[in-house]
């Protein structure tokens, strides 16, 4: 990959594998394969999603509200999820056979108590700064590659809003898996082809 391009690894955390708190189907079939993907980029950036205890995303915060349910939040609709990658606890780690030692960044999201942040670059109110497109502009890097957990969820924003910010997007498919809730993996890859984003 030229020197320019950048992969981005989305949450490939305990909590999104099998027996995590917020389980995507297969998750951990991704490792090895991000593990070889990673190889071939000189640049990296790791994502964590990184919720306080009681985070607002939870369904457990709200009383009467089970996981997966949506919910209306001054910022837009929101669906809660089962409790998961609760700050510095195991299921919040990395996986522990992700082996990209080279990696330069880790952005950690979803710290805010109230808003919650799929995009590795800006949270759910669409005006936080998470200040990965500065760090990245300041770089002189201009090609984003995504891969990760989840394809419909934080991968598919962390691409868009990349587009957003400037940035040649690609996504890598073979190295992502879905949660898939009421045909969110169909459409986000409509939107993400509208956006310009390549599907390689
Ligand atoms: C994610 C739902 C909630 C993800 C994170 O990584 O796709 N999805 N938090
Ligand atoms: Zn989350």
């Amino acid at each position: 990959m030229s020197e320019k391009a950048v992969l981005i690894v989305v949450d490939v955390q305990n909590g999104f594998m099998p027996g995590g708190g917020l389980p995507v189907p297969r998750g951990d079939e991704v490792v090895p394969v991000i593990n070889a993907l990673a190889q071939k980029f000189a640049n990296v950036v790791l994502t964590q999603d990184w919720h306080p205890a009681g985070h607002a995303s939870f369904a457990s915060s709200h009383a009467g509200k089970n996981p997966y349910d949506l919910m209306k939040m001054p910022y837009g609709d929101q669906v809660l999820w089962p409790d998961h990658c609760v700050q510095g606890t195991q299921d919040a780690a990395l996986h522990a056979d992700l082996h990209i030692p080279h990696a330069q960044l880790i952005i950690r999201k979803g710290f805010h108590a109230g808003v919650d942040s799929y995009s590795a670059f800006q949270e759910a109110d669409r005006s936080t700064s998470t200040g990965l497109a500065a760090y990245l502009q300041a770089r002189g890097l201009k090609e984003v590659h995504v891969c990760g957990l989840a394809t419909d969820f934080c991968v598919a924003w962390t691409a868009l809003d990349a587009r957003i910010a400037g940035f040649e997007v690609t996504v890598h498919e073979a190295a992502c898996r879905a949660i898939d809730l009421n045909g969110s993996l169909a459409a986000a890859w409509v939107q993400m082809r509208d956006a310009g984003i390549v599907r390689a």
